[in-house]
């Protein structure tokens, strides 16, 4: 008779039990392994999602100082005016100079065109505007001043009937 066959015939009750209790035993480290995997499994995404996060935040951090940088940066504007000679330009460019957040500021004679540089979080095109009209010049749309006009010495005013030299 051969052992193996042996075996299975005189093994008692106890022993079969016992054989079962491996057999489990086998089967709860089989779990186990398969618990570490998931666990394992688990950490690893965990990791790559926390990677993901990670560059998520630093690309909204990259966007929102982007954001802010933009809006530090000077802005610039061509405003059209009723200058007419280098008195107008002068007292325009002055009282811009004057004005708050306005960092330059050039008037072109030929086409009367101020071109203003600017910082966008101490002032805004309006208000270059109204410093504009104030001083008695038109600003684009926006009428002159009357106050200011009047201000004006003739031969700056506009709807002066006095000849000018460019
Ligand atoms: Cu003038």
């Amino acid at each position: 008779m051969r052992k193996h066959g042996c075996r299975l015939i005189l093994y008692p009750d106890w022993l079969q039990t016992s054989r079962d209790t491996v057999i489990f035993t086998d089967e709860s480290s089989k779990r186990k392994k398969w618990r570490n995997d998931l666990k394992t499994l688990f950490v690893y995404h965990l990791i790559n999602i926390m990677r993901m996060l990670k560059s998520l935040v630093f690309s909204c951090c990259l966007l929102l100082s982007g954001l802010v940088w933009a809006k530090d940066e000077p802005k610039t504007v061509k405003i059209k005016t009723s200058a007419i000679c280098g008195m107008c330009k002068a007292r325009i460019e002055k009282n811009l100079a004057f004005s708050k957040g306005v960092k330059e500021s050039n008037l072109d004679l030929k086409d009367k065109v101020v071109t203003v540089t600017y910082d966008p979080k101490k002032t805004n095109e309006e208000q270059i505007k109204e410093t504009i009209t104030k001083t008695g010049y038109d600003a684009d749309t926006v009428p002159a001043d009357a106050k200011g006009y009047e201000k004006l010495p003739a031969c700056c005013k506009k709807d002066s009937k006095m000849s000018h030299h460019e």
